[in-house]
């Protein structure tokens, strides 16, 4: 990686600058990818790590016509501004986009302090830098809101007017950064929105994250590497779009004359239970459900084995039970649509994960030292 200041020194300043904060995750990889074909110079933040953590930019990393001329990756951590605040201070970016964050919000019970420190604090930092450098009139700040701020059950769709309701660690920290937003966007005139997102997936999805747990799951199920599938609440019910829809909407919102916080949602939602039965479907099986509570179990409608299993362990303290987005501001506004539907989203995931399963079976050490 060359230093910062060289690049600056040498870089074609008649294009676009974007900062990615969180590149190296899901949506940062897309974001990337739909900022250098919109012809911007894309600078994104990684962390370091004792193991590689770029697989999904990698694809951009080895392409010799964009490395290091039009995508450039510098090392940072939210948690510490004085890097981050170099960074912004060299570069001048026209955009930012703040994804980074531990994104997880069953984890955030068990690390609310960090959680709060990076989901949190971290957009104050960017948020500070950028009034303090006096980059107000230049830059434009994406704040990732989350459909967790409004926290669950309610008669309507949830819109950009619905009351917020944090049931999480991690909720109340977006919850800060999304205040925090309007605030310097409110207080001091700085282009900065909240981009509130509903659960939106893909291939590149944490493993983690209950619909990727899941298309995996059935993968190594029909593969043969495993008997089943341990889940948690089957019956929370999530508004799902893909991930590449969500990044243009993304962009869209820093492309206004007048900045604007936006709902950004598919309007339908299905529950965990009905995911897994698309899933299994896809994977050749047929589910039928039996038992209650923990004792719930999944069976295969044809040979009778136990497919899928529930556990205690992945309940969280309080379960959001139900989210849904009415994006009608950003279909009006942003001429926003989600283009890929639900189904088109597993079959991809579900094909990229028995691909990778498959691999695996025929190099079993690949992912051993
Ligand atoms: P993700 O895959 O978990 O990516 C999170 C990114 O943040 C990764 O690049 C991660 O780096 C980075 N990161 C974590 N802690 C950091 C730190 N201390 N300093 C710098 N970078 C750090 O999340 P995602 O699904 O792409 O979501 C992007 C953002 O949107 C997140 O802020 C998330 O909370 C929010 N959001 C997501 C959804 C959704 O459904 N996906 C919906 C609403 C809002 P490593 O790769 O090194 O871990
Ligand atoms: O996939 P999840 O972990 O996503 P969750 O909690 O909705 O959060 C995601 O979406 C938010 C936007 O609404 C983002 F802000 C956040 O960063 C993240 O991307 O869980 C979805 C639902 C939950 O109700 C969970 O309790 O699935 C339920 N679930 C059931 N079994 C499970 C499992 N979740 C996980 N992760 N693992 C399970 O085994």
């Amino acid at each position: 990686m060359r230093s910062l200041y060289n690049r600056r020194m040498s870089s074609n300043q008649t294009r676009k600058i974007a900062l990615i904060f969180g590149v190296t995750g899901q949506d940062g990889s897309y974001l990337a990818e739909l900022l250098l074909a919109k012809g911007y110079e894309v600078h994104g933040v990684r962390r370091r790590s004792s193991s590689f953590n770029t697989a999904r930019i990698d694809h951009l990393i080895n392409q010799k016509d964009i490395w290091e001329k039009d995508f450039f990756l510098h090392y940072g951590d939210l948690e510490d501004s004085s890097v981050l605040n170099s960074i912004i201070k060299t570069l001048v970016p026209d955009e930012i986009y703040n994804l980074a964050a531990q994104s997880h919000v069953g984890l955030s019970f068990d690390e609310p302090i960090y959680t709060i420190d990076v989901a949190g604090l971290g957009a104050v930092r960017i948020l500070e830098s950028i009034y303090r450098n006096g980059l107000v009139p230049k830059t434009r700040y994406y704040q990732a809101s989350t459909s967790e701020l409004f926290g669950g059950i309610a008669n309507d769709p949830f819109s950009e007017n619905s009351a917020f309701n944090p049931q999480s660690p991690y909720a109340a920290a977006k919850l800060l950064a999304y205040w925090m937003t309007r605030n310097y966007r409110e207080g001091y005139g700085m282009y900065a929105v909240n981009g509130i997102l509903f659960n939106h997936e893909s291939p590149r999805r944490g493993e983690t994250f209950v619909t990727r747990k899941i298309t995996r799951g059935f993968a190594k199920i029909k593969e043969g590497l495993a008997a089943d599938l341990v889940l948690g609440n089957l019956d929370a019910v999530r508004d799902w779009g893909h991930a590449k829809d969500y990044v243009s909407a993304m962009w869209a919102m820093l492309q206004l004359d007048v900045p604007q916080d936006f709902v950004i949602a598919t309007g339908e939602a299905y529950s965990v239970r009905t995911f897994v039965e698309k899933v299994a479907e896809k994977a050749g099986f047929k589910i039928v459900w039996s038992g209650h509570g923990l004792s719930e179990v999944g069976k295969d409608a044809n040979s009778g084995r136990v497919l899928v299993k529930v556990d205690s362990g992945y309940f969280r303290p309080l379960e959001v039970d139900t989210l849904l987005g009415d994006a009608t501001r950003a279909r009006k506004s942003l001429n926003w649509e989600p283009e890929i539907k639900l189904d088109e989203m597993i079959e991809a995931m579900l094909e990229y994960d028995l691909a990778l399963v498959q691999k695996e079976k025929m190099f079993p050490n690949l992912n051993r030292q």
